[in-house]
């Protein structure tokens, strides 16, 4: 059949990547341990824009090797990946002509974060989509805050034109320049309107047979539903749905977070969600160095070993 949605109901597993310069500070700021998500220690701590882009002179992860992490999403049952292209602290794992604070332009690295995973997808048969922090942007002038914005630079230009000059155009980036795109994953749609909404949803038209999900704003739907950190109790009615969750209590890596579910939870969880018809996005937040803390490597395997044992053949 035609339907874009077929392979997605068939994959019932994929996996979430949260990645980003977020993963130096690792959740500590001044000393600090800075409560929170990983990926928020930029406004969690209030950090001014120029002190978090020190960070990215310290993200230099010679230890990334998208292959090895394909597998360990492949040998663990899961069917597509989901990578953080941009978070809300604006910084983006590709090569940007839209904004300078990206991986190749800002960090020692110096290479595109996205293209070998690109690769590496391509050559295990391994679906991709990209998340992208479409609304929230604290370090490119203009973009939305949440909770406000904390340095006068993120005032100096207005929402519509970080909107016009960076984030539809690195939308048209990362649609355009790596090849299939099975998922567009927007997200936290502070002060989206509808026709602000509009201009970003008008771009899926680059990657006929995307699947995009509840978060983009102005009234749009999306196909698919995202609970996040929760199993809805019976599903969601006539709608596709994706709980994404964490393993431990960050999404982006916290060197001092050692909260881990359980590999038996995590299967459960795989389970009940599949029983329900949703699909489970799993998150891993890579460290500084571009590896999987040891803890996501083992819950993979144990996860793989009971794939092993009980998939369909
Ligand atoms: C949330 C974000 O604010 C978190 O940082 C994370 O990306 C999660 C999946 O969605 O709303």
């Amino acid at each position: 059949s035609a339907n874009k949605m077929d392979w997605w109901r068939e994959a019932r597993f994929g996996m979430f990547i949260h990645w980003g310069v977020y993963a130096v500070p690792a959740g500590v700021y001044d000393g600090k341990n800075i409560d929170g998500l990983g990926e928020w220690i930029m406004q969690d701590a209030k950090i001014p824009v120029n002190v978090y882009a020190q960070y990215a002179k310290q993200f230099n992860p010679t230890k990334y090797n998208a292959e090895q992490w394909v597998l360990m999403a492949k040998n663990a049952g899961m069917k597509y990946i989901v990578i953080t292209s941009k978070h809300h602290d604006g910084f983006a794992l590709f090569d940007s002509k839209a904004s300078n604070w990206n991986v190749v332009k800002a960090t020692p690295y110096g290479k595109d974060i996205l293209k070998p995973l690109v690769d590496a997808c391509r050559k295990y048969n391994m679906k991709l989509g990209f998340y992208y922090s479409q609304a929230n942007d604290w370090s490119n002038a203009g973009g939305a805050a949440a909770f406000g914005h904390w340095d006068k630079f993120q005032e100096s230009r207005t929402m519509d034109q970080y909107l016009d000059s960076v984030a539809i155009p690195q939308v048209k980036e990362i649609l355009t320049q790596y090849g299939d795109v099975v998922e567009l994953w927007w997200d936290v749609p502070t002060d989206m309107s509808k026709a602000r909404a509009e201009k970003l949803n008008a771009l899926l038209s680059l990657q006929p047979g995307i699947i995009t999900n509840d978060r983009l704003g102005g009234g749009f739907q999306g196909d698919i539903t995202t609970p996040e950190q929760y199993i809805p109790a019976t599903g969601i009615a006539g709608r596709d749905w994706e709980t994404c969750m964490t393993m431990n209590g960050t999404w982006g890596f916290k060197k001092n977070d050692g909260n881990w579910k359980s590999s038996e939870e995590l299967i459960r969880n795989l389970i009940d969600i599949a029983s329900k018809g949703g699909n489970y996005l799993l998150n891993v937040g890579p460290d500084e160095m571009g590896e999987f803390p040891e803890p996501i490597v083992a819950r993979l395997k144990n996860i793989g070993a009971w794939m092993d044992i009980n998939h369909e053949a």
